[in-house]
Protein backbone atom coordinates (compact mmCIF):
# COMPACT_ATOMS: atom_id res chain seq x y z
CA UNK A 1 0.00 0.00 0.00
CA UNK A 2 1.19 3.32 -0.64
CA UNK A 3 2.25 5.79 2.57
CA UNK A 4 -0.72 8.54 2.28
CA UNK A 5 2.22 10.66 3.72
CA UNK A 6 3.24 10.75 0.38
CA UNK A 7 -0.10 11.91 -1.54
CA UNK A 8 -1.01 15.44 -2.40
CA UNK A 9 -4.87 15.27 -3.41
CA UNK A 10 -7.35 17.54 -4.85
CA UNK A 11 -10.80 16.65 -4.32
CA UNK A 12 -13.49 19.10 -6.16
CA UNK A 13 -16.43 19.49 -4.27
CA UNK A 14 -15.22 19.33 -0.90
CA UNK A 15 -17.72 21.42 0.93
CA UNK A 16 -20.15 18.03 1.63
CA UNK A 17 -20.74 14.62 1.14
CA UNK A 18 -18.58 12.51 -0.35
CA UNK A 19 -15.85 15.41 -1.26
CA UNK A 20 -16.05 16.38 2.69
CA UNK A 21 -15.65 12.71 3.27
CA UNK A 22 -12.64 11.88 1.26
CA UNK A 23 -11.15 15.16 2.39
CA UNK A 24 -11.03 14.21 5.61
CA UNK A 25 -10.17 10.58 4.89
CA UNK A 26 -6.94 11.52 3.22
CA UNK A 27 -5.92 14.60 5.75
CA UNK A 28 -6.64 12.40 8.87
CA UNK A 29 -3.91 9.79 7.55
CA UNK A 30 -1.71 12.07 6.78
CA UNK A 31 -1.75 13.15 2.93
CA UNK A 32 -1.89 16.84 2.03
CA UNK A 33 -5.24 17.59 0.46
CA UNK A 34 -7.06 21.05 -1.30
CA UNK A 35 -10.55 20.78 -1.28
CA UNK A 36 -12.60 22.99 -3.22
CA UNK A 37 -16.36 24.00 -3.96
CA UNK A 38 -18.08 27.31 -4.33
CA UNK A 39 -19.43 27.59 -0.03
CA UNK A 40 -15.92 29.23 1.20
CA UNK A 41 -17.48 28.74 4.72
CA UNK A 42 -17.21 24.97 4.43
CA UNK A 43 -13.75 25.18 3.57
CA UNK A 44 -12.74 27.53 5.90
CA UNK A 45 -14.63 25.53 8.78
CA UNK A 46 -12.80 21.82 7.14
CA UNK A 47 -9.30 23.69 7.15
CA UNK A 48 -10.35 24.70 11.12
CA UNK A 49 -11.37 20.92 11.94
CA UNK A 50 -7.99 19.60 9.71
CA UNK A 51 -5.26 21.84 10.33
CA UNK A 52 -2.33 22.16 8.25
CA UNK A 53 -2.87 18.58 6.07
CA UNK A 54 -5.79 20.77 4.70
CA UNK A 55 -5.77 23.57 1.99
CA UNK A 56 -9.30 25.42 1.21
CA UNK A 57 -9.46 26.52 -2.67
CA UNK A 58 -13.12 28.90 -3.21
CA UNK A 59 -13.48 27.92 -6.94
CA UNK A 60 -16.44 26.94 -9.44
CA UNK A 61 -15.45 23.97 -11.73
CA UNK A 62 -17.49 25.65 -14.27
CA UNK A 63 -15.22 28.55 -14.58
CA UNK A 64 -12.67 27.09 -16.45
CA UNK A 65 -10.01 30.34 -16.65
CA UNK A 66 -10.57 30.47 -13.17
CA UNK A 67 -10.09 26.97 -11.75
CA UNK A 68 -7.00 26.62 -14.07
CA UNK A 69 -5.59 29.69 -12.59
CA UNK A 70 -6.55 28.90 -9.11
CA UNK A 71 -4.81 25.32 -9.36
CA UNK A 72 -1.73 26.65 -11.36
CA UNK A 73 -1.03 28.45 -7.57
CA UNK A 74 -1.22 25.83 -5.53
CA UNK A 75 2.15 25.29 -4.10
CA UNK A 76 4.08 22.76 -2.04
CA UNK A 77 3.51 20.88 -0.60
CA UNK A 78 0.08 20.72 -1.53
CA UNK A 79 1.27 20.45 -5.04
CA UNK A 80 2.00 18.58 -7.39
CA UNK A 81 -0.76 16.41 -7.51
CA UNK A 82 -0.69 12.86 -7.41
CA UNK A 83 -4.19 12.00 -6.47
CA UNK A 84 -7.07 14.24 -8.21
CA UNK A 85 -10.83 12.94 -7.06
CA UNK A 86 -12.97 14.81 -9.54
CA UNK A 87 -16.30 14.68 -7.72
CA UNK A 88 -18.09 18.26 -7.92
CA UNK A 89 -21.36 17.51 -9.16
CA UNK A 90 -25.32 17.02 -8.74
CA UNK A 91 -28.50 16.07 -10.05
CA UNK A 92 -31.12 18.52 -10.78
CA UNK A 93 -35.28 17.66 -10.95
CA UNK A 94 -36.38 14.27 -11.63
CA UNK A 95 -38.93 15.15 -13.97
CA UNK A 96 -39.44 12.99 -17.19
CA UNK A 97 -37.52 14.59 -20.20
CA UNK A 98 -40.30 16.35 -21.65
CA UNK A 99 -41.04 18.08 -18.93
CA UNK A 100 -37.62 18.81 -17.52
CA UNK A 101 -35.94 21.95 -16.64
CA UNK A 102 -33.42 22.99 -19.51
CA UNK A 103 -31.89 25.32 -17.27
CA UNK A 104 -30.88 22.42 -14.99
CA UNK A 105 -29.64 20.32 -17.89
CA UNK A 106 -27.36 22.44 -18.67
CA UNK A 107 -26.61 22.85 -15.40
CA UNK A 108 -25.53 19.61 -15.09
CA UNK A 109 -23.77 19.25 -18.22
CA UNK A 110 -21.59 22.45 -17.37
CA UNK A 111 -20.56 20.63 -13.95
CA UNK A 112 -20.85 16.98 -14.09
CA UNK A 113 -19.43 16.57 -17.67
CA UNK A 114 -17.80 20.34 -18.45
CA UNK A 115 -16.45 21.02 -15.10
CA UNK A 116 -14.70 17.78 -14.71
CA UNK A 117 -13.12 18.15 -17.93
CA UNK A 118 -11.61 21.01 -17.00
CA UNK A 119 -10.54 19.41 -13.73
CA UNK A 120 -8.57 16.88 -15.65
CA UNK A 121 -6.76 18.87 -18.17
CA UNK A 122 -5.95 21.21 -15.31
CA UNK A 123 -4.06 18.55 -13.42
CA UNK A 124 -3.48 15.39 -15.74
CA UNK A 125 -0.47 17.02 -18.22
CA UNK A 126 2.07 17.21 -15.02
CA UNK A 127 0.78 14.06 -13.86
CA UNK A 128 1.60 12.14 -17.19
CA UNK A 129 5.23 14.29 -17.08
CA UNK A 130 6.35 13.10 -13.31
CA UNK A 131 4.82 9.64 -14.70
CA UNK A 132 3.20 10.32 -11.47
CA UNK A 133 -0.35 10.11 -10.37
CA UNK A 134 -4.00 8.92 -10.55
CA UNK A 135 -7.39 10.46 -11.58
CA UNK A 136 -10.77 9.38 -10.07
CA UNK A 137 -13.99 10.49 -10.42
CA UNK A 138 -17.73 10.34 -8.89
CA UNK A 139 -19.41 8.51 -11.46
CA UNK A 140 -22.84 6.61 -10.34
CA UNK A 141 -25.04 3.61 -10.89
CA UNK A 142 -27.66 6.00 -12.58
CA UNK A 143 -24.42 5.89 -15.41
CA UNK A 144 -25.30 2.29 -15.88
CA UNK A 145 -28.72 1.90 -15.17
CA UNK A 146 -31.79 4.01 -16.28
CA UNK A 147 -34.40 5.24 -14.16
CA UNK A 148 -37.30 7.33 -14.83
CA UNK A 149 -36.00 11.10 -14.47
CA UNK A 150 -32.96 10.25 -14.71
CA UNK A 151 -32.39 11.34 -18.13
CA UNK A 152 -29.31 14.07 -18.21
CA UNK A 153 -28.00 12.95 -14.81
CA UNK A 154 -27.56 9.66 -15.63
CA UNK A 155 -25.79 10.92 -19.20
CA UNK A 156 -23.47 12.61 -17.64
CA UNK A 157 -22.62 9.97 -15.36
CA UNK A 158 -22.80 7.99 -18.13
CA UNK A 159 -19.74 10.40 -19.51
CA UNK A 160 -17.78 10.13 -16.90
CA UNK A 161 -17.77 6.02 -16.71
CA UNK A 162 -16.95 6.32 -20.70
CA UNK A 163 -14.27 8.94 -20.14
CA UNK A 164 -12.69 7.28 -17.29
CA UNK A 165 -11.97 3.88 -19.39
CA UNK A 166 -11.11 5.85 -22.19
CA UNK A 167 -8.70 7.80 -20.04
CA UNK A 168 -7.16 3.96 -19.34
CA UNK A 169 -6.69 3.48 -22.96
CA UNK A 170 -4.73 7.07 -23.33
CA UNK A 171 -2.55 6.65 -20.11
CA UNK A 172 -1.28 3.31 -21.12
CA UNK A 173 2.26 3.26 -20.10
CA UNK A 174 2.29 6.40 -18.31
CA UNK A 175 2.35 5.09 -14.62
CA UNK A 176 -0.56 7.08 -14.45
CA UNK A 177 -3.73 5.45 -13.14
CA UNK A 178 -7.49 6.22 -13.31
CA UNK A 179 -10.93 4.70 -11.59
CA UNK A 180 -14.90 5.50 -12.22
CA UNK A 181 -16.19 5.19 -8.66
CA UNK A 182 -20.11 4.32 -9.24
CA UNK A 183 -21.71 4.82 -6.01
CA UNK A 184 -26.16 4.05 -5.67
CA UNK A 185 -27.52 6.04 -3.00
CA UNK A 186 -25.52 8.13 -0.68
CA UNK A 187 -27.33 10.13 2.39
CA UNK A 188 -25.57 13.29 1.31
CA UNK A 189 -26.94 16.65 0.72
CA UNK A 190 -27.32 15.62 -3.18
CA UNK A 191 -31.32 15.18 -3.00
CA UNK A 192 -31.70 18.47 -1.18
CA UNK A 193 -30.02 19.69 -4.29
CA UNK A 194 -31.59 17.50 -6.65
CA UNK A 195 -35.41 19.01 -5.33
CA UNK A 196 -34.02 22.68 -5.02
CA UNK A 197 -33.73 23.00 -1.70
CA UNK A 198 -37.06 21.36 -0.66
CA UNK A 199 -35.88 19.41 2.78
CA UNK A 200 -39.01 17.07 3.35
CA UNK A 201 -38.45 15.51 -0.63
CA UNK A 202 -35.07 15.09 0.13
CA UNK A 203 -35.59 13.44 3.74
CA UNK A 204 -38.19 11.28 1.73
CA UNK A 205 -35.26 9.31 -0.49
CA UNK A 206 -33.31 8.43 2.78
CA UNK A 207 -36.22 7.18 4.90
CA UNK A 208 -36.38 4.08 6.37
CA UNK A 209 -33.53 3.38 4.59
CA UNK A 210 -29.87 2.62 5.67
CA UNK A 211 -28.22 4.71 2.53
CA UNK A 212 -24.34 4.38 2.24
CA UNK A 213 -22.53 7.74 4.06
CA UNK A 214 -20.05 9.66 2.34
CA UNK A 215 -16.98 8.30 4.40
CA UNK A 216 -18.14 4.75 3.11
CA UNK A 217 -17.44 6.22 -0.65
CA UNK A 218 -14.57 7.74 0.33
CA UNK A 219 -13.27 4.64 1.80
CA UNK A 220 -13.20 3.15 -1.62
CA UNK A 221 -11.16 6.33 -3.44
CA UNK A 222 -9.12 5.66 -0.19
CA UNK A 223 -8.74 1.56 -1.11
CA UNK A 224 -8.05 2.60 -5.08
CA UNK A 225 -5.57 5.34 -4.60
CA UNK A 226 -3.64 4.20 -1.96
CA UNK A 227 -3.35 0.28 -3.85
CA UNK A 228 0.34 -0.48 -5.03
CA UNK A 229 1.27 1.44 -8.14
CA UNK A 230 1.21 -1.12 -10.23
CA UNK A 231 -2.44 -2.02 -9.88
CA UNK A 232 -5.41 0.40 -11.50
CA UNK A 233 -9.06 -0.41 -9.85
CA UNK A 234 -11.26 0.40 -13.18
CA UNK A 235 -14.35 0.75 -11.51
CA UNK A 236 -15.97 0.21 -8.21
CA UNK A 237 -19.44 -0.14 -8.18
CA UNK A 238 -21.55 -0.23 -4.77
CA UNK A 239 -25.33 -0.37 -3.64
CA UNK A 240 -26.04 0.27 -0.45
CA UNK A 241 -27.25 -2.75 1.09
CA UNK A 242 -30.96 -1.81 0.84
CA UNK A 243 -30.39 -1.03 -2.36
CA UNK A 244 -31.19 -3.73 -5.58
CA UNK A 245 -32.82 -3.56 -9.11
CA UNK A 246 -36.41 -3.42 -10.28
CA UNK A 247 -37.82 -5.76 -12.76
CA UNK A 248 -38.53 -4.07 -16.62
CA UNK A 249 -41.89 -2.04 -16.57
CA UNK A 250 -44.33 -2.58 -19.25
CA UNK A 251 -47.16 -0.58 -20.18
CA UNK A 252 -50.12 -2.36 -20.53
CA UNK A 253 -53.80 -0.81 -21.88
P1 LIG B 1 -23.38 16.96 -2.12
O1 LIG B 1 -24.44 17.85 -2.65
O2 LIG B 1 -23.37 16.68 -0.66
O3 LIG B 1 -21.94 17.49 -2.56
C1 LIG B 1 -21.71 18.00 -3.85
C2 LIG B 1 -20.40 18.74 -3.89
O4 LIG B 1 -20.17 19.19 -5.23
C3 LIG B 1 -20.40 19.97 -2.99
O5 LIG B 1 -19.17 20.05 -2.31
C4 LIG B 1 -20.55 21.12 -3.96
O6 LIG B 1 -19.86 22.27 -3.50
C5 LIG B 1 -19.82 20.55 -5.18
N1 LIG B 1 -20.20 21.27 -6.38
C6 LIG B 1 -21.39 21.26 -7.04
N2 LIG B 1 -21.37 22.12 -8.07
C7 LIG B 1 -20.14 22.70 -8.06
C8 LIG B 1 -19.51 23.67 -8.87
N3 LIG B 1 -20.13 24.24 -9.90
N4 LIG B 1 -18.24 24.04 -8.56
C9 LIG B 1 -17.60 23.48 -7.52
N5 LIG B 1 -18.14 22.54 -6.72
C10 LIG B 1 -19.40 22.17 -6.99
O7 LIG B 1 -23.56 15.59 -2.92
P2 LIG B 1 -22.63 14.27 -2.98
O8 LIG B 1 -21.51 14.33 -2.05
O9 LIG B 1 -23.56 13.12 -2.91
O10 LIG B 1 -22.14 14.39 -4.50
C11 LIG B 1 -20.79 14.26 -4.88
C12 LIG B 1 -20.74 13.51 -6.19
O11 LIG B 1 -21.27 12.21 -5.99
C13 LIG B 1 -21.56 14.13 -7.33
O12 LIG B 1 -20.81 14.06 -8.52
C14 LIG B 1 -22.78 13.22 -7.40
O13 LIG B 1 -23.34 13.22 -8.68
C15 LIG B 1 -22.16 11.90 -7.05
N6 LIG B 1 -23.02 10.82 -6.60
C16 LIG B 1 -23.83 11.00 -5.53
C17 LIG B 1 -24.62 9.95 -5.09
C18 LIG B 1 -25.58 10.10 -3.97
O14 LIG B 1 -26.53 9.28 -3.86
N7 LIG B 1 -25.40 11.06 -3.07
C19 LIG B 1 -24.56 8.62 -5.74
C20 LIG B 1 -23.67 8.57 -6.87
C21 LIG B 1 -22.92 9.63 -7.26
P3 LIG B 1 -20.47 23.76 -3.50
O15 LIG B 1 -21.97 23.65 -3.54
O16 LIG B 1 -19.94 24.37 -2.24
O17 LIG B 1 -19.89 24.39 -4.72
C1 LIG C 1 -26.83 9.23 -7.46
C2 LIG C 1 -27.58 7.94 -7.36
O1 LIG C 1 -29.69 6.74 -8.07
O2 LIG C 1 -29.92 9.01 -7.22
O3 LIG C 1 -26.02 9.25 -8.57
O4 LIG C 1 -29.01 8.63 -9.41
S1 LIG C 1 -29.10 8.10 -8.06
Amino acid sequence: MLDPSTLRVLVTGATSGIGAATARRFALAGAKVVGTGRRADRLIALRDELGANFHPLEVDVRDNAALTEALAKVAAPFAPFNVVFANAGLALGLEPANAASLKDWDDMVDTNIKGLLYTVRATLPAMVERREGHVLFTGSVAGDYPYPGGNTYGATKAFVKQFSLNLIADLAGTGVRATNIEPGMVETEFSLVRFHGDAAKSDNVYAGTQAMSGEDIAEQVFFAATLPRHVNINRIQAFATCQSFSPFKVSRD
